[in-house]
C-alpha cells in the first residue's frame, strides 16, 4: 500500500511538498523505500556476511536450515562483527571531520589559510593549558600551532588514553581503564575494528563488542569532542539566537543556496561571502533582492548555532527543499547527503555543487573546497547560484508557507551562563524535583517511521513530564519545527520545569547543536555529574535517538551508552539475529558500563521507559 503524504510526514511543510512530488511524477526517499519493500530479512537481523570471498554467508535465525559460515562463524560472530564495523565508519565519520577541522586550525595558526580566524581566544588558552602547553612569552599564533599539532596527535597515538577522555568523572575514567576499553588513539581504535573484522580474527562477541566500545568512546570523548572545540576556536562557541526553520526559509524574491551536509569549514565561507557587496549587486542585477543562506542538516546546526542562519530541514527534507523549485544551488560537503539529488536537481533548475575532495555525486559540478582559497571558493560557489536565479521557473516553484521561530545556540558555556555561572541552579532544581531530570534526544530521520513523529512526540512527552530536554542533529531541528524551541514552548511543559524556563527565559528544549556537538551534552552531564559527586550512570538522566538510521548514530548510542546514559532506539537496530548480542545490548552492558540500550519505536512508550529510568535513578540518589 502507497503511503500518503501524511502518512510519510507529520510536517505540514513536507506533506505539501510531497503531494507536489507526486503531482510532478517525481520521486523521493519514501518512494525508492517502497520499490525496497519486502526489505532483507537477513541483512535486518544482521545475519549475512561478506566479509570474506568463500561468502556471502548468511545464518537462518529460526535455526531451521544453516547456522554457520562456510568459515563457521556464528550468527553471535556474524552479528558482533558486523556492529564493530557500523561502529568504526561512524566513529571514523566523525572523527575525520574532526581532522580536517584540525588540519584547517593548523594552516591558519601558520598564516596559510587567511580566511580563517581565531574567533575565541579564550576557548584556545583554555584549551592550550588543558592539553599542556605553556602560553608565556608566545604570540596566540604560536600557542594555537602548538594546539594543532597536540591535537592532530590524538589521531595517530598508539597509548592513550584520548586526552578528553580526562574531562570525564574520575570513576567513569577508571571503570573503563579496569574494563581495558579507554580509548588509546583515535584512528588506532578504527583500524584496529577493521582487523578483527577481518576473516579469522576476532570471533567472541562480547570481546568484539568491547571494541566496539572503545571505539564509540573514541569518537564522543575524542573525535567528536576535537570537532567541536576546534570550530569553537575558529568560529565562535555558539551564544542562544533566534532564528526561523523550515522549507519556508525559502525565499520567493531572494537567490537561495542551500548548505547541506557536515563541516562548518565551508558553510562559515559561503555564510560570509552571501554578504559581499559585489555579490548582493549582481544579485539585483539578476532580479533578486537579495542573498539567502539557509542550512539543512548539521551543517545547517553549525551556522544556525553561530550565526542565526535558517535551517530549511532535516535528513528527510533535503529532497523537498529541491522539489519547492526555488533553489539556486545545493552546495554539499560530506555525510548524510542522497546520491538522489544529482538526478533530481536535473529536474528543476538547481545547481547542485559538490565540494569536499573526498565526496562526490552523480549530477554536481565539482567546486573544490581547499582552505588556502577558502572565501574566493566560497565566493565563486556563491556566483554560481546567483547567476543561476533567471534560471528559476516561475511555473514549478511552490514554497510551503510553514516557517517556525526557534532559539539555537546553547553550548555548555551558553548553558552555565544562562544559570549564573555554575550547574547549581540546575542542580538545585533537580534535587527539589522541579525539574525530573534531563533528556538527551538527537538523531537522524528514517524513512521507515513517520517523518518527525517519533522526535517530537518524544520530545513533548519528556517536557511535559519536567524533564528538561538537550538535543542536537536532525531532532534539533524537528523540534524547532514543531515549535519547541522557543521560550514560550514552556507552556506545554510540566508545571516546574515550565517555571524554570520562564526564570531563565530559556525554551524546555536546549539546542545543543549538530551531532558532533553531542560531545557538549557529555561534558555538561560531567559537569553536573562531578558538582553532585557521583558518574554519569547515577544521573537522572536518559537518551533516545528515535528516528536514527545513520553509522554515526550508532557510534554515538555506544558511546553515550558507555558514558553511563541509558538510551532508548526508536528503529531496530540489526542484530536481533544474535541472541548474544541482543542480550549484551539490552541488559549485560548495565553490570559493565552501568547503563544499556532499549529499543521502543513507540515514542510514547519510549517517554515512559525514560521517565522510570529516571525516577529509579532519582529513587537510588535519596531524591523524591
Ligand atoms: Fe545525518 Fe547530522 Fe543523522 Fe541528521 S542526525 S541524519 S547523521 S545530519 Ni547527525
Ligand atoms: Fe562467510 Fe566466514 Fe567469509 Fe563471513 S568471513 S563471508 S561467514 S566464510
Amino acid at each position: 500500500m502507497k503511503k500518503t503524504a501524511f502518512e510519510k510526514s507529520i510536517d505540514p511543510a513536507s506533506q505539501t511538498l510531497l503531494q507536489k512530488a507526486e503531482n510532478e511524477g517525481i520521486e523521493t526517499a519514501w518512494d525508492r523505500y517502497e520499490q525496497q519493500l519486502p526489505q532483507c530479512s537477513f541483512g535486518q537481523l544482521g545475519v549475512c556476511c561478506r566479509n570474506c570471498n568463500m561468502g556471502p554467508c548468511r545464518i537462518d535465525p529460526f535455526g531451521e536450515g544453516t547456522e554457520k559460515g562456510v568459515c563457521g562463524a556464528t550468527a553471535d560472530i556474524i552479528v558482533a562483527r558486523n556492529l564493530l564495523r557500523m561502529i568504526a565508519a561512524g566513529a571514523a565519520a566523525h572523527s575525520d571531520h574532526a581532522r580536517d577541522a584540525v588540519l584547517t586550525f593548523k594552516k591558519m595558526s601558520e598564516g596559510e589559510a587567511g580566511s580563517y580566524k581565531i574567533k575565541d581566544e579564550a576557548k584556545l588558552f583554555s584549551l592550550a593549558s588543558e592539553y599542556g602547553i605553556p602560553a608565556e612569552g608566545k604570540s596566540r599564533e604560536e600557542v594555537a600551532v602548538e594546539l594543532a599539532n597536540a591535537m592532530l596527535l590524538e589521531f595517530g597515538k598508539q597509548n592513550g588514553p584520548v586526552l578528553c577522555t580526562k574531562r570525564a568523572p574520575g570513576v567513569r575514567l577508571r571503570l573503563w581503564s579496569e574494563l581495558g576499553i579507554e580509548p588509546r588513539g583515535i584512528d588506532r581504535e578504527i583500524v584496529e575494528c577493521m582487523h578483527r573484522t577481518h576473516i579469522g580474527v576476532d570471533n567472541n562477541a562480547t570481546h568484539i563488542l568491547l571494541q566496539g566500545l572503545r571505539t564509540g568512546i573514541s569518537d564522543g570523548w575524542g573525535g567528536s569532542m576535537i570537532a567541536t572545540d576546534v570550530q569553537d576556536i575558529l568560529f565562535g562557541t555558539p551564544e542562544p539566537k533566534k532564528s526561523t526553520v523550515n522549507l519556508g526559509v525559502l525565499s520567493l524574491e531572494k537567490v537561495n543556496l542551500i548548505v547541506h551536509g557536515h563541516e562548518p569549514i565551508l558553510s562559515e565561507m559561503i555564510v560570509e561571502a552571501a554578504e559581499n557587496p559585489e555579490l548582493l549587486e549582481l544579485a539585483k542585477e539578476k532580479g533578486a533582492s537579495g542573498i539567502n543562506v539557509v542550512g539543512i542538516c548539521c551543517t545547517g546546526n553549525e551556522t544556525l548555532m553561530r550565526h542565526g542562519t535558517p535551517i530549511a530541514g532535516n535528513f528527510l527534507q533535503q529532497e523537498l527543499a529541491v522539489i519547492t523549485g526555488a533553489v539556486e544551488a545545493m552546495v554539499v560537503d560530506v555525510q548524510c547527503i542522497m546520491p538522489s539529488l544529482g538526478g533530481l536537481t536535473g529536474c528543476y533548475h538547481t545547481k547542485f555543487i559538490s565540494t569536499s575532495p573526498k565526496a562526490d555525486f552523480p549530477g554536481t559540478v565539482r567546486m573544490e573546497f581547499h582552505e588556502e582559497k577558502a572565501y574566493e571558493t566560497a565566493k565563486e560557489i556563491v556566483r554560481a547560484a546567483v547567476e543561476n536565479f533567471p534560471n528559476r521557473n516561475r511555473e514549478k516553484v511552490s514554497i510551503p508557507e510553514e516557517k517556525q521561530e526557534c532559539m539555537a545556540g546553547f553550548s555548555v558555556e551558553a548553558i552555565l551562563n544562562a544559570l549564573g555561572g555554575s550547574p547549581d541552579p540546575l542542580i538545585e532544581a533537580i534535587a527539589g524535583g522541579a525539574v525530573k531530570g534531563i533528556g538527551a534526544v538527537v538523531g537522524c530521520n528514517n524513512v521507515k517511521v513517520q517523518h518527525n513523529y517519533g522526535h517530537v512526540n518524544l520530545v513533548k512527552e519528556l517536557i511535559k513530564n519536567n524533564v528538561l530536554v538537550v538535543t542536537t542533529g536532525c531532532n534539533a531541528i524537528a523540534c524547532a519545527e514543531a515549535g519547541l524551541l522557543v521560550p514560550e514552548a514552556a507552556v506545554l511543559a510540566g508545571e516546574g520545569l515550565k517555571g524554570i524556563c520562564e526564570a531563565l527565559g530559556i525554551p524546555p528544549v536546549l539546542h545543543m547543536g549538530s551531532c558532533v556537538d553531542i560531545s557538549r551534552i557529555l561534558v555538561l552531564a560531567s559537569a553536573i555529574a562531578n558538582r553532585m559527586g557521583v558518574d554519569i550512570s547515577d544521573l537522572p538522566a536518559a537518551g533516545a535517538a528515535p528516528e536514527w538510521m545513520s553509522e554515526k548514530a550508532v557510534s554515538i548510542g555506544v558511546y553515550v551508552v558507555s558514558s553511563g546514559i541509558y538510551t532508548v532506539l526508536g528503529t531496530i537496530p540489526p542484530v536481533l539475529g544474535s541472541q548474544e548480542v541482543t542480550a549484551l545490548l539490552t541488559k549485560g552492558l548495565d553490570s559493565v558500563v552501568g547503563a544499556s540500550f532499549a529499543v521502543e519505536p513507540d515514542p510514547f512508550k519510549a517517554a515512559k521507559m525514560m521517565l522510570e529510568h529516571i525516577d529509579k535513578k532519582r529513587k537510588a540518589l535519596g531524591l523524591k
